[in-house]
């Protein structure tokens, strides 16, 4: 199975980042989790992901705060889909990692998720290697309907309640 790559631009960013490895785990999807910073580590992010075909990552995620460019950066070099996580990790409440994320140039994408969202970035993650992947498929196919259930019992219990109170 491929990997799912997971990059982070601060250490300060690790409790979002757990998040998106949580999620993985839930799939059965392994990742490969670094710390690295488009702006004090140009470098190794570059060579991070120069490096990843040869991994076996399928997909990146990439979580970053402030002027989030980490996104962007990995972006910039490597055609693998690359999915960025605004944090809200300045005073802007994230709305200034949003807009880093999500304004790319025409030409080189980011698929951004909502600030701190980064569930839903590992979702989409097991969602793109699951074009190929029909276990995974399958994995995902069963949440959904996990989901489902799971409404559907809140709903009943809320409407078992208030009716209880009305009688
Ligand atoms: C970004 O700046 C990081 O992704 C982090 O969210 C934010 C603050 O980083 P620290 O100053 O906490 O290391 O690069």
């Amino acid at each position: 199975m491929k990997k799912v790559a997971i990059v982070m631009g601060s250490a300060s960013d690790k409790p979002i980042a757990l998040d998106a490895v949580k999620t993985l785990e839930e799939y059965g999807v392994p990742s490969v989790v670094r710390v690295l910073s488009a702006h004090r580590t140009p470098q190794e992010a570059r060579d991070f992901t120069l490096s990843l075909e040869a991994q076996d990552v399928g997909a990146v995620i990439a979580l970053a705060g402030m002027a989030a460019h980490l996104a962007g950066a990995v972006a910039a070099n490597t055609v693998l889909p690359v999915i960025g996580v605004p944090v809200a990790s300045g005073g802007l409440g994230g709305l200034d990692a949003l807009l880093s994320t999500v304004q790319m140039p025409s030409g080189i994408p980011v698929a951004t998720v909502a600030v701190g969202g980064a569930k839903n970035a590992a979702i989409l993650a097991v969602q793109i290697l699951a074009v190929s992947d029909m276990d995974l498929r399958d994995r995902l196919t069963k949440k959904r309907a996990d989901m489902r259930a799971a409404v559907l019992q809140a709903d009943k219990e809320i409407n078992e309640a208030l009716n209880a109170r009305e009688a």
